[in-house]
């Protein structure tokens, strides 16, 4: 196993192992040996879906999420300036955030860093963010863009209420809308009429960049 493989291994494994201390200590690690960042948080996204098949199968409970949660955040706080490009030109607006009801906003944090690195110019609404927040937000931010982040099959639904207010609000053709999220399909996102879906953080962006270009 070369070096980049073994401390993204580690990396996993310390996610798993809920061990804040190990995440942060691979993330340097990774750093210093010049692991893109990037793939740093591969390695943690990694681990994370591992915690949530062993959350599926009984062997973790909430306890386990919350905590492996604070880790990928902590491992985020070290990755995250090396995650930021130095990009003067900004590409365009996005704004974004986590549905109303759902809590999970790493996968959306992701998103939004890696946005911000490519050079949009990016306001992040948080999680758990009603219908009424996103159109307030479109009308007062203008943006190219608004993506909506989703983990539970419970809360996509409020990403289908968001594009019918933009509609019913008169925005729905000023504003691009991606979504995305574990249990985000490209069929569920034509069906509820949004523009476009990404299945990771690099897709967001490569697809956020074709969008301002068709505009
Ligand atoms: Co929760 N949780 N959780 N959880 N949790 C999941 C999502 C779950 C799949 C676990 C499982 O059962 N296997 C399951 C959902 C089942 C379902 O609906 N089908 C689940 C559940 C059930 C719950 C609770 C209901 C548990 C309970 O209370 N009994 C509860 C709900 C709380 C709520 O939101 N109302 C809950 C709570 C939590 C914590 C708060 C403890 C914690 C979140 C902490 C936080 O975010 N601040 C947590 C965690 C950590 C997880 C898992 C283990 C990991 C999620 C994560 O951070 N992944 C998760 C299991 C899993 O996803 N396999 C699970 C890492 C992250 C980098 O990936 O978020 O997928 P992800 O983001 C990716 C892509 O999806 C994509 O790009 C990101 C980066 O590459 N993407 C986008 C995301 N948003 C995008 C937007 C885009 C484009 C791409 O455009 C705008």
């Amino acid at each position: 196993m070369g070096k980049e493989e073994e401390i993204l291994a580690r990396l996993r494994d310390a996610i798993v192992d809920l061990d804040i201390t190990g995440v942060e200590e691979a993330c340097k690690e990774a750093i210093e040996a010049g692991v893109p960042a990037y793939r740093a948080v591969e390695g943690m996204a990694e681990g994370m879906r591992i915690v949530g098949e062993k959350y599926e199968r009984d062997e973790f409970f909430l306890a386990e999420l919350v905590v492996a949660g604070e880790a990928m955040k902590e491992g985020m706080k070290i990755l995250e300036p090396h995650l930021k490009g130095d990009k003067v030109k900004t590409i365009g607006k996005v704004v974004i955030g986590t549905v109303k009801g759902d809590m999970h906003d790493i996968g959306k944090n992701v998103v939004a860093i890696m946005l911000s690195a490519a050079g949009f110019n990016v306001t992040d609404l948080g999680a758990d963010v009603p219908v009424e927040r996103f159109v307030e937000a479109v009308k007062e931010n203008n943006p190219d863009i608004l993506g909506m982040s989703a983990l539970l099959t419970t809360t996509m639904v409020e990403m289908e209420n968001v594009i019918k207010a933009l509609k019913e609000a008169g925005l729905r053709d000023r504003v691009k809308v991606i979504i995305g999220g574990a249990p985000i399909s490209q069929e569920y996102a034509e069906k509820i009429g949004a523009n476009a879906h990404a299945r990771d953080a690099a897709e967001a962006v490569a697809v956020c960049k074709s969008l301002i270009e068709g505009e």
